[in-house]
């Protein structure tokens, strides 16, 4: 070989070494940007992002009828601990107190399978209550919604469906451009979207009272009620009973100190799940029955009669939707960050 191949080779062999060292280490930043970090549930920056983004406009019917409305605070939604204590059997006495006002603020989770995002929202009001004889009532309450979003390769994914929460039982909703269709579980209509902050949001409607979900107009607010828009860190308390415009600030269910590290907590919860809920303060009064312990968190949220166990909608999502749906894509059930299994 002659000097000038020797050092041709030899420059070729260093650029070649220098190419695959790049390559090694864009890979190394790939997979780790793909399994904990930059777009992964891994990064708590990065599930607070995706729950800005897909966080419902809410709209909250509120009735004012009846001794136990609070003159409508009682369809308001808030923190578990909006009184300042992790007592779940004093919401009922406290909630209508002026020195704890009623700001509005939600829980989410976020599980991730290489496939999919699936992002749980939880709404809570201290009351489940009734202007109506015959009716039962119980302390806390706590409704939500879960969405599936699929990692198309951008940043924040696309949404392909939504499965709320009506007490025991469970609707599904996909938006116009999902793709999803019904499975085992029948869809029970669109998932309509409206611009919030330059992005199409979902828009879900809780009814006064029970405060079940569906998405709107599945249900509406139909005489009064307040819109709730969502904010990592505003939380409002609304203006009265009517009032379309009030930031409600999500919080993070599954980071330290969240509510998830809560659950053993005898005070706030009296079994798995399960808020603490007692009849003091009137609760069930002039009604029928107060229920006690009625309220379930998102990870015990269940349908009675699916195929799907108790807690699947935040705890097994990606086997909930794939029961649910046809998806037309393929949802990979092996979690690549869920805290909750
Ligand atoms: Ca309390
Ligand atoms: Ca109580
Ligand atoms: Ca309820
Ligand atoms: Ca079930």
């Amino acid at each position: 070989m002659s000097k000038k191949w020797q050092a041709l080779s030899r420059a070729c062999f260093s650029a070649l070494l220098g190419l695959t060292l790049d390559l090694t280490a864009a890979d190394a930043r790939a997979s780790v940007a793909g399994s904990r970090g930059f777009d992964s549930a891994h990064d708590a920056g990065f599930r607070a992002e995706l729950a800005l983004r897909y966080a419902p406009i809410h709209e909250q019917e509120v009735h004012r009828r009846g001794s136990h409305a609070l003159g409508g605070a009682a369809d308001y939604i808030t923190s578990v601990d909006f009184d300042g204590d992790d007592d779940a059997r004093n919401n009922w006495d406290h909630a209508g107190d002026p020195r704890y006002p009623l700001a509005a603020h939600a829980y989410y989770s976020v599980v991730e399978t290489p496939s999919h995002w699936f992002i749980t929202y939880q709404f809570f009001h201290p009351r489940d209550w009734s202007s109506t004889f015959f009716e039962t009532e119980h302390e806390n309450d706590s409704e939500g919604v879960l969405l599936a979003v699929a990692r198309d390769g951008s940043h924040l994914g696309a949404l392909r469906a939504a499965v709320t929460v009506v007490h025991s039982d469970f609707y599904s909703f996909v938006p116009v451009t999902s793709g999803w269709t019904s499975g085992r579980e029948s869809v029970d209509g669109v998932l309509s979207e409206r611009k919030f902050a330059g992005q199409l949001h979902p828009v879900t409607a809780s009814q006064a009272e029970t405060h079940a979900i569906k998405a709107w107009p599945y249900y509406a607010i139909r005489t009064e009620g307040v819109v709730y828009y969502p904010s990592l860190t505003e939380a409002e308390v609304p203006s009265g009973p009517s009032d379309p415009s009030v930031f409600y600030r999500l919080h993070d269910m599954l980071e330290p100190g969240g509510l998830w590290s809560k659950r053993f907590n005898p005070r706030l919860f009296a079994r798995s799940g399960t808020f603490a809920g007692d009849a003091s303060a009137g609760c069930g009064r002039g009604v029928l029955w107060c229920l006690r312990d009625a309220a379930h968190a998102a990870w015990a949220w269940d349908d009675h009669d699916d195929s799907s166990p108790s807690g699947a909608i935040a705890t097994d999502p990606a086997g909930l939707v794939r029961a649910y749906f046809d998806t037309h894509e393929r949802v990979a059930i092996n979690y690549r960050f869920n805290p909750f299994r």
